[in-house]
């Protein structure tokens, strides 16, 4: 019984994926962990902005790596926007959680755009790169509009 357990367990489990896998205690606990997503993502998109920008000099290595984290980060923040987390210290926007399926394509926008950007990331040319940086912050910047206080 208890190996049936543990085997139908992994198998529940192994059908999650990471994000949907994550738990809040309270609300401001989800808050807290999409901020720190988003906090995490920023950090890296800048440093690839900086070299899109010619502000930093472009080293492939580096701008690979830092997409594929922005890539990993990209995909972490849903999963915090649950029900009752509008409150506190937050900005985001009550039309989060009334227009469901908005919120959704503008996720899932920004997501495809920086798998984009990974991929140009990983061609090791500057020209890819501040291409599919400049689409990936139109997705950003789209979604901060539509769902985010100033
Ligand atoms: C960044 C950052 C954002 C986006 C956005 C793009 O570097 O921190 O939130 O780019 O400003 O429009």
């Amino acid at each position: 019984m208890k190996l049936l357990a543990s085997i139908t367990l992994a198998a529940v489990v192994s059908t999650l994926s990471v994000p949907a896998m994550a738990q809040f205690q309270k609300p401001e606990d989800a808050v807290k962990y999409r901020k720190a997503a988003f906090t995490v993502m920023a950090a890296h998109f800048g440093r690839l902005g900086a070299m899109a920008s010619d502000k930093a000099p472009f080293d492939a290595k580096v701008a690979a790596e830092n997409a594929a984290i922005v890539e990993t980060m990209s995909k972490l923040p849903w999963a915090g926007f649950v029900a009752g987390s509008d409150k506190g210290e937050t900005r985001a926007k009550p039309e989060i959680w009334t227009d469901g399926a908005k919120f959704k394509k503008a996720s899932d926008d920004m997501m495809a755009s920086v798998a984009q950007l990974n991929a140009a990331a990983k061609t090791g040319n500057l020209d890819n790169l501040k291409k599919a940086f400049g689409e990936s912050a139109k997705t950003c910047k789209a979604c901060h509009d539509a769902f985010r206080k100033e």
